[in-house]
């Protein structure tokens, strides 16, 4: 493997781009070298522990996982890594020609084990969601590029998909199900979409899914940390929509702007 390989992910074929297109997800087998994987897996133990539990308690509670920001568009360890997931999320996104992908986030995700204690939030099951209304835009094509830095099995709580949901429309905010899930509210997915198994991920596989498509995952039974590295990325045309999101601050910001390039840097 050649030196830039090892520092970024490889190209998404046409096969994967027409199986997102028509489902809203794809798996990307090998989609890191096992070099790099293990050298973000490095990097997040260093900075999260080996328990996943070192680093301080995110403002942002949620039972599906413990996240560590990254900040990987400034970070150069990590930069080549965006942006080859930038120029991915181009061919994904199928938007018109010349039209750019914008960073929105990077983070390590560590899902905790459900059968130990934990100080922090995150050892829960992913109940089902969308991800869209959390981010405050005004129009979707976004999406969320998935890394296992481990081999993942089901027990580890891995991802699953309503096939076609991103043609459902939005369908919630995460936070308004009370103690259930999207189903509650929309019992016809079950009805009108198919659901996924869930995934078995060699280190560096990873999945991608549209910010409309319905994703979860179960709990983390075995006895360590689910390692994986998100990364979120938008069409540059994107604009706050005014609402209050937990993913970025708004002071400052004017309703319908697009995401500034400081915080938001055009990334594919
Ligand atoms: O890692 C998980 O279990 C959930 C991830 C998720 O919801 C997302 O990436 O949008």
């Amino acid at each position: 493997m050649s030196d830039v390989e090892e520092q970024t992910c490889r190209k998404v074929t046409a096969h994967e781009v027409d199986h997102y297109a028509e489902h809203g997800w794809v798996k990307l087998p090998g989609f890191l070298g096992r070099g790099l994987a293990a050298r973000l897996l490095a990097m997040a133990r260093a900075r999260m522990g080996d328990d996943g539990q070192g680093n301080a308690i995110s403002p942002m509670q949620q039972p599906f996982f413990n996240p560590e920001a990254t900040h990987g568009a400034r970070d150069p360890a990590l930069r080549p890594l965006i942006e080859g997931i930038g120029a991915n999320a181009r061919l994904l996104m199928q938007r018109r020609e010349g039209l750019g992908v914008r960073y929105f986030g990077d983070m390590f995700a560590a899902k905790l084990p459900a059968a130990s204690d934990t100080r922090h939030p995150g050892a829960g099951a992913t109940y089902f969601h969308q991800d869209f209304m959390n981010w405050a835009l005004d129009r979707s094509g976004g999406m969320t590029f998935w890394i296992a830095l481990d081999d993942l099995v089901p027990e580890s709580g891995t991802m699953q998909f309503f096939n076609g949901s991103h043609r459902l429309g939005a369908l919630g905010h995460y936070r308004t199900y009370g103690e259930g899930d999207i189903l509650d509210d929309f019992p016809e997915l079950l009805s009108r979409c198919t659901l996924s198994e869930p995934m078995s991920y060699a280190a560096g596989d990873a999945t991608v899914h549209s910010n409309l498509t319905v994703h979860g995952s179960g709990e983390n039974r075995t006895t360590g940390p689910r390692w994986a590295y998100i990364a979120i990325a938008n069409p540059a045309d994107a604009r706050w929509n005014g609402a209050p999101p937990e993913a970025f601050d708004t002071a400052g910001m004017t309703l319908h702007q697009q995401l500034d390039d400081e915080r938001f840097p055009i990334i594919g």
